[in-house]
């Protein structure tokens, strides 16, 4: 078991990102048996959930025009428009079926502001706005993170970048990973992620 110091955070095992969801990440379902493994090695574990309004301004279906996977511009800067995906409450926002829930002692739920979208744990995504993880985790007096989850390229990267700049220890567990990639996208989050310091382990 790793000291209280060391906390796992899994990113957004939902079924809308694994097979037969709305924004399935292709391959998906295969972080489940790695990530329920890494858990017996932590005593801190956390959640994070996408949680998003109906509705919500990330979804291509509110603009006009526009299709899943374009981008806009919004007033907190650009965003990639999607499905609609992970609304409260609803089956595709559900944890995936076998992820183990019991040891996890906190979900973050994110991206519950209608206007503006959370790729990340710890700042929606004007890079501003916190969610709160950050004084959760210095109040327990963890200091070095090991994540893992669902998208590599977007709320992984986003989660891993923000923990390394504030000064967070953190390892990205790649084999418990899977990414959309857009044009590249999971290249460029990966070195994006060891430009700043974010260790990647296979
Ligand atoms: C995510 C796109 C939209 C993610 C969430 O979990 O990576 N990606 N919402
Ligand atoms: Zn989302």
């Amino acid at each position: 078991m790793r000291p209280e110091s060391d906390a796992l955070i899994v990113i957004d095992v939902q079924r809308d990102f694994c097979a037969g969801g709305a924004l399935a990440v292709p391959d998906g379902d295969a972080v489940v048996p790695p990530i329920n493994a890494l858990m017996e090695d932590f005593a801190t574990v956390i959640l994070t959930q996408d949680w998003h309004p109906p509705r919500h301004s990330s979804f291509a279906s509110e603009h006009p025009g526009k299709a899943p996977f374009e981008r806009v511009e919004m007033d907190y800067g650009p965003q990639v428009l999607w499905p609609d995906h992970c609304v409260q409450g609803g089956d595709g926002a559900a944890f995936h079926p076998d992820l183990r829930t019991d040891p996890a002692q906190l979900v973050i739920r994110k991206g519950f502001r209608r206007a503006i979208d959370s790729y990340s744990a710890f700042f929606e995504n004007d890079h501003a706005t916190p969610t709160g993880l950050e004084g959760y985790l210095r109040e327990r007096g963890v200091t070095r993170l090991v994540m893992a989850g669902l998208a590599t390229d977007f709320c992984v990267q986003f989660s891993a970048l923000d923990a390394a700049r504030r000064g967070f220890t953190v390892t990205l567990r790649e084999h418990a990973c899977r990414g959309i990639d857009i044009d590249g996208s999971v290249d460029a989050a990966r070195a994006a992620m060891r430009e700043a310091g974010v260790r990647l382990e296979t």
